[in-house]
């Protein structure tokens, strides 16, 4: 099993923060209020062709989010909708960037995708704020996957070695590239990409059960992007900003909620009957304390 002694784990481990910045930030994340939103069910019947065109009529019905910058809340300069609906099978997640300069270097699988330009997400299926997986796609839909053994500067979990768990591999998705002008050549203006993703929740099974999420279920999870600027530095943004200087992608404890719908008809038909959409499981995760994570003042690393 590879952790923090691979290529990846190295350049993970270069980009530690201070935890002093880290600590006092999230000293205020108790208080903070968390975005929650209610995740669409796909109506019966839906397929979703991950090509990376969002031509299915489900996608219009999708919940809709905008990222903003992960430390300040606020609007970003590079815009990023992320969509999101699903089924038992599958979570059905869209990012839609813009960007005038689609570049990327790495095609490969388990690089270290954060070090150019990116689109993330991290899920904590069963909102234990210990283990949650970290996915990244980049323009050429290379993938970054990975199960994390809660964040860096958090206790393990009991019995737990290693942090960084890089074999873990997302075997049972898709996702799928489209882009809005042309990787890695300047000779033309590109206006951004679409990342069609189709989460199977047979990948998550690791570390949460029930899945897929009963009805009324919360999930925990955040959705991130980082744009390199061609002045230097980066634009590092979130669904739920981690509200972490410098930016910090690893706080489970700031994911947002969502709360899983139950099926709808298509538009136009009359919704389903409210016994398919009774609430299953409805005790909702507490929020996470810092205390709980063992914040101990060791380096937290990078996103
Ligand atoms: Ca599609
Ligand atoms: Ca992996």
């Amino acid at each position: 099993m590879r952790g923090w002694d691979s290529d990846a784990g190295h350049a993970h481990a270069r980009q530690w923060r201070s935890a002093m910045a880290f600590a006092a930030a999230a000293a205020l994340h108790a208080a903070a209020a968390l975005p929650v939103q209610p995740c669409p069910h796909a109506p019966p019947g839906t397929v979703i062709t991950v090509d990376g065109a969002l031509q299915e009529a489900a996608w219009e019905n999708a919940l809709q989010l905008t990222l903003r910058d992960v430390v300040t809340g606020a609007a970003t300069a590079w815009p990023t909708t992320v969509r999101v609906l699903w089924d038992t099978a599958f979570l059905y997640v869209a990012f839609t960037t813009t960007d005038r300069t689609l570049a990327n270097t790495m095609a490969g699988h388990d690089q270290a995708l954060y070090q150019q330009d990116v689109v993330e997400l991290f899920i904590d299926p069963d909102g234990d704020g210990y283990y949650y997986y970290e996915l990244e796609w980049n323009c050429l839909n290379a993938v970054f996957d990975l199960l994390m053994a809660a964040a860096p500067g958090a206790a393990l979990p009991p019995g737990e070695t290693v942090r960084a768990q890089l074999d873990w591999a997302a075997s049972g998705s898709r996702s799928a590239v489209r882009l809005a002008g042309t990787a890695n050549d300047s000779r033309d203006t590109d206006s951004g990409m679409t990342v069609e993703i189709a989460l199977a929740w047979a990948d998550f099974a690791r570390t949460a059960q029930p899945l897929p999420p009963r009805i009324g279920d919360t999930l925990r999870l955040n959705f991130y992007r980082i744009e390199y600027l061609a002045a230097g530095g980066a634009e590092y943004s979130a669904w739920s900003p981690t509200a972490v200087s410098p930016a910090q992608f690893h706080v489970p404890a700031m994911f947002g909620k969502l709360v899983m719908g139950g099926p709808v008809a298509a538009a136009g038909h009359a919704p389903a009957p409210a016994a398919a959409t009774a609430r299953g499981r409805t005790a909702e995760r507490s929020g996470l304390s810092p205390a709980e994570f063992g914040l101990d003042g060791r380096r937290v690393r990078g996103n």
